[in-house]
């Protein structure tokens, strides 16, 4: 396919994704979605790179799902229409993922950012479900990783007002983990993303998926799995490498096995 709704480019062991539809500020038509999931699979399945940064234009990371194509949807449509699945791609993602977000993050561009593993924000982005103003509710997750993310009187009070916040709000109430002035951001986003990268695949893949079922499920399950990744890590010759690299006072060469 085409890529005419994104951009990919690839630095070492680091892939990143521009979403690249200015004009409508990367709304998130079906046609980039599709694009999006492609460009995650070919990722994915790449053994050469290890993390993913999605980024979106200065002026909006995603201004959320493209509403002159929601417009005349009917509620039989929906209920014929599996047109949720294709927005579940990125939260299926293995590798660790970082977003940047200059400007809007609103609606799906919101829940595509809190769908990443780490949000870093330029001082100019601003975030919000402002779904309730347009007569309906998130439906990529809002509701949900909201209230994980901020708690739940600041996830009501944006999913029910429809409130944008700014960055530095977002850093108060941990949806975000830093903010940037707007030139360095992609730097700073870059340098996580090399030094996670540098660490073993196998391992950065068990990590999310540990972080991950705590995040979804029920702490129980969650110490359950984390027990048992724990210990297909001492399958890997990288926990060996590890270790061992630090009693030697070096440092670890994983070799991804
Ligand atoms: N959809 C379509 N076009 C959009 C758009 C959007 N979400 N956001 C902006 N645009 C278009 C504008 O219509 C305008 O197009 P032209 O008029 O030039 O043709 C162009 O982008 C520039 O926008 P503005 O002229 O409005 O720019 P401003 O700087 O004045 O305002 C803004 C920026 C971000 C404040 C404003 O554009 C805005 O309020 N945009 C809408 C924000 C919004 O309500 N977002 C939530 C959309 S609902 C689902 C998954 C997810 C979702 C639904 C289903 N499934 C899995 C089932 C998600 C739903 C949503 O995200």
């Amino acid at each position: 396919m085409k890529l005419e709704n994104i951009i990919l480019k690839k630095k070492n062991k680091v892939a990143i994704i521009e979403l690249n539809r200015p004009k409508f500020l990367n709304a998130l038509c079906d046609q980039l979605v599709m694009e999006l999931n492609q460009a995650l699979d070919s990722i994915e399945k790449d053994n050469s790179l290890s993390v993913l940064v999605l980024t979106g234009s200065e002026k909006a990371f995603a201004a959320g799902a493209d509403i002159s194509e929601m417009k005349d949807k009917e509620f039989i449509d929906l209920l014929k229409d599996d047109f949720i699945k294709p927005w579940e791609r990125l939260s299926k993602f293995k590798k660790p993922v970082i977003a940047a977000v200059f400007g809007y993050a609103l609606g799906g561009g919101c829940e595509i950012a809190m769908m990443c593993d780490i949000i870093y924000a330029s001082e100019n982005a601003k975030f919000g479900q402002p779904e309730i103003k347009l007569g309906t509710i998130p439906a990529a997750g809002g509701t949900q990783r909201l209230v994980k993310s901020v708690g739940k009187s600041m996830a009501m009070e944006m999913v029910l007002s429809g409130k944008v916040i700014s960055a530095n709000e977002a850093k108060e109430i941990g949806l975000v983990s830093a903010v940037f002035t707007t030139d360095i951001l992609l730097t700073k986003t870059l340098e996580l993303a090399d030094d996670i990268a540098n660490n073993s695949l196998p391992v950065l893949i068990m990590a999310k998926e540990a972080v991950n079922r705590s995040y979804e499920g029920s702490l129980e399950e969650g110490m359950r799995n984390e027990r048992s990744l724990f210990k297909s890590t001492f399958s890997l010759l990288d926990r060996k490498e590890g270790m061992t690299a630090f009693l030697e006072k070096r440092k670890a060469k994983f070799k991804n096995k």
